[in-house]
């Protein structure tokens, strides 16, 4: 990994001092306040409720006077009403089903998509990718930006793009055989399977498989998911976070030093929140993630609130970037269980499976109201040496499982061992929880 390590993309961007950076977004911000004030009805009136006028905007340090913008947004104004531009400069839609059902899109200008393939083309730098890369795109190509978010980037770098979307798993894996694939992009739940799946072929990573690293986001997953990955395929695993709303992959993207993600900060600008009180909170301080895009020109968003859970950190990273980190996303506010008055994340759940010998990371949490009081089942895959121990063996990891999740997460769940290759396999975004409570 040595002579992949400090790869950079764009230096003069991505080391510029903290005074140039902040000069630069003060300028980027007050122009995009202008324009969307001017083009968008919606935030222009929500400005004017407020009783703020583009002036009043000089800097950074105003955002915080700025309306939010949510998802609620996306789906009133559906599909067109906050463009900040005619149609005709609309070059590409993308779109998310959300985590809560109905779909969104959001209209990307010939300069959007420009930016968003130079944010991934850092993104993949970041974990090593040149041109001398060969890239397979196993993220869903279509409305969802994951696809079209990695090609993107790893064209712009001039690698060798295997553009597979997702599925097919073990075509995927005869192509990343054939082919001498080194660099792969699809969420940490499908790396998981193909994972699996090129050992059940009998197949050996560093022999068969030329994998050096993997560029992983889309959905939640642990420091334990990264180690066990890195350890399944032999590789260097890099997290990778965006959103359709603000540009797909790339917005945030971990560096080969793996604490935390550079945000692209001449491109956006983050901000913690309070999700309660709206308050912005200090460096450090664990909250809602929120994004004003400062170089956007399609639909531009202003304090978007993401409901993603993460902590900022300006601190110097040996990389040489100086863009602040996200640490890994923890959660969401709208993902978070209140099972019996505790708060559960199925991150904190993850760790303790991850973390445990004998159960494989294939797991499911289900939600329940019986007699009036919440339950909570955890289903989770053994391995199929656990499966073939003594039943005593077995029944004592299920009481270690019971007695770490209660530690952990303070409520008693019921945990059912599962028969290995028995719970569906995600080829995207995993389903971890089932809330029957919501029926
Ligand atoms: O998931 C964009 C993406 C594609 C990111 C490929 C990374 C890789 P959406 O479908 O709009 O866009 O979903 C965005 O996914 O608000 C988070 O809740 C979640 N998410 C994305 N990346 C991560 C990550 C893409 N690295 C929503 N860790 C976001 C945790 C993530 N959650």
């Amino acid at each position: 990994m040595s002579e992949r390590k400090h790869l950079i993309y764009d230096p003069a961007r991505e080391c510029m001092s903290r005074d140039e950076l902040t000069a630069l977004q003060n300028a980027r911000l007050i122009e995009t306040v202008k324009r969307e004030y001017e083009n968008v009805p919606m935030y222009r009136s929500r400005m004017d409720a407020k009783g703020i006028r583009p002036e009043d905007i000089h800097g950074v340090e105003d955002l915080k006077h700025l309306p939010f913008m949510d998802k609620r947004d996306l789906r009133d104004y559906y599909p067109f009403d906050l463009l900040a531009v005619p149609q005709s400069e609309i070059v590409r839609i993308q779109g998310s089903s959300g985590t809560t059902g109905k779909p969104i899109v959001s209209g990307y200008t010939r300069n959007d998509v420009d930016i968003w393939s130079e944010m991934m083309a850092r993104t993949l730098t970041a974990a090593g990718c040149t041109k001398e890369d060969k890239v397979q795109v196993a993220y869903g190509l279509g409305l969802f930006t994951g696809g079209f978010g990695a090609y993107q980037g790893a064209d712009r770098i001039g690698a060798m793009v295997v553009p597979m979307s997702s599925g097919n798993t073990q075509r995927q894996i005869l192509m990343m055989k054939d082919l001498g694939v080194t660099l792969l992009c699809c969420t940490p739940s499908y790396a998981t399977y193909l994972g699996e799946t090129i050992r059940d072929m009998g197949l050996v990573p560093g022999r068969d498989i030329k994998l050096k690293a993997g560029c992983f986001g889309a959905e939640p997953w642990t420091e334990e998911m990264r180690i066990h990955l890195e350890e399944l395929l032999g590789i260097d695993a890099c997290d990778i976070y965006g959103l359709t709303e603000i540009a797909g992959p790339g917005v945030a993207f971990a560096c080969l030093e793996k604490e935390g993600m550079h945000v692209n900060e001449d491109h956006v600008i983050a901000e913690i929140i309070d999700p309660v009180t709206e308050q912005p909170l200090p460096y450090g301080q664990k909250g809602e993630l929120v994004f004003t895009t400062i170089t956007k020109t399609g639909m531009p968003m202003l304090r978007y609130r993401t409901h993603d859970i993460c902590y900022l950190t300006d601190k110097p990273c040996d990389c040489g970037r100086t863009f602040a980190r996200m640490s890994r996303i923890t959660g969401r506010t709208d993902d978070m269980l209140v099972i019996r008055g505790v708060n559960v994340f199925p991150s904190q759940i993850e760790t303790v499976l991850v973390a445990t010998q004998g159960v494989a990371p294939h797991y499911m949490l289900i939600v329940d109201r019986v007699n009036n009081s919440d339950t909570l089942e955890v289903q989770v895959e053994m391995t199929e040496e656990m499966f073939s121990d003594t039943v005593s063996h077995i029944e004592e990891v299920r009481r270690h499982i019971t007695e770490q999740i209660r530690s952990v997460v303070g409520i008693t769940a019921k945990v059912s061992l599962m028969a290995p290759k028995s719970m569906p396999r995600s080829e995207g975004k995993a389903k971890r929880v089932i809330d029957n409570r919501k029926l």
